[in-house]
């Protein structure tokens, strides 16, 4: 029996051979996504294959330069081919998803809005018939009276945690802002919650990710399953 950690790295390899030569490839965060980076750089050193990648994390942008692979800004390379990152949950169906347990939210919004695909990789324990079953979504605020900002978001109808590092202070994202974990249990409209979430003063961005995925590619234990919206 395959372990996760092999599942995963079996979707992101699926995705890594999706990458053509030449492509400008965004590259997410995550334990899953850091497998694609891997296979990617494996693929350049055996094939000869050439991409720019754009990282969506100063992780992943160490992890990229350890590799040798070449990086640039979403300034630089305004239009990607090509995004693949993990997630926390897939609606089965629309491709929906919560992002943000990683605390990439924001670049990985940036950077995946700006990809001609979006390719999703996970292993089965992702995929949910509705979001807000499993995780809390991530939402990111500015520091600046970040208390007003969590009673608002409270007020839309959830349990918000302001989430802490290792040392018990709050957690910091590569924007330097906050993030508000909010558990507003299974949602039957995320798209309507998505959008009251933008509209709230102090929110930055949240982890709902509607509409943007083309394919999710799922490892099973029997093998890769291909999910589009
Ligand atoms: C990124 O990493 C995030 O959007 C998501 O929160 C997380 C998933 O991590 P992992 O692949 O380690 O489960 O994709």
């Amino acid at each position: 029996m395959a372990t996760q950690d092999e599942l995963k790295q079996a979707a992101a390899r699926a995705a890594a051979h999706k990458v053509q030569s030449g492509m400008v490839v965004g590259l997410g965060t995550g334990s899953t996504a850091a497998f694609a980076v891997s296979a990617l750089a494996e693929r350049m050193q055996t094939e000869g294959l050439k991409l720019i990648g754009v990282p969506t994390s100063v992780r992943t942008a160490e992890q990229a330069r350890s590799l040798g692979i070449p990086l640039a800004t979403l300034e630089e390379q305004p239009h990607l081919d090509m995004a693949i990152d993990g997630a926390d949950e897939i609606e089965i169906g629309s491709l929906n998803l919560i992002k943000g347990a990683g605390g990439a939210l924001l670049r990985e919004k940036l950077v995946e809005a700006s990809a001609a695909e979006l390719i999703i990789i996970a292993d089965a324990s992702k995929k949910v018939t509705q979001l807000g079953t499993r995780f809390a979504l991530p939402v990111e605020v500015v520091r600046f009276g970040w208390k007003a900002t969590f009673a608002r978001v409270e007020a839309l109808g959830c349990t918000p945690v302001l989430r802490l590092d290792e040392k018990g202070d709050p957690y910091l994202t590569d924007e330097q802002h906050y993030i508000l974990d909010c558990q507003f249990g299974p949602m039957a409209d995320p798209a309507k919650l998505a959008d009251q979430l933008k509209g709230t003063v102090g929110v930055v961005e949240h982890g709902l990710f509607i509409g943007m995925a083309k394919e999710a590619i799922i490892a099973l234990q029997d093998g890769i399953e291909t999910l589009v919206p």
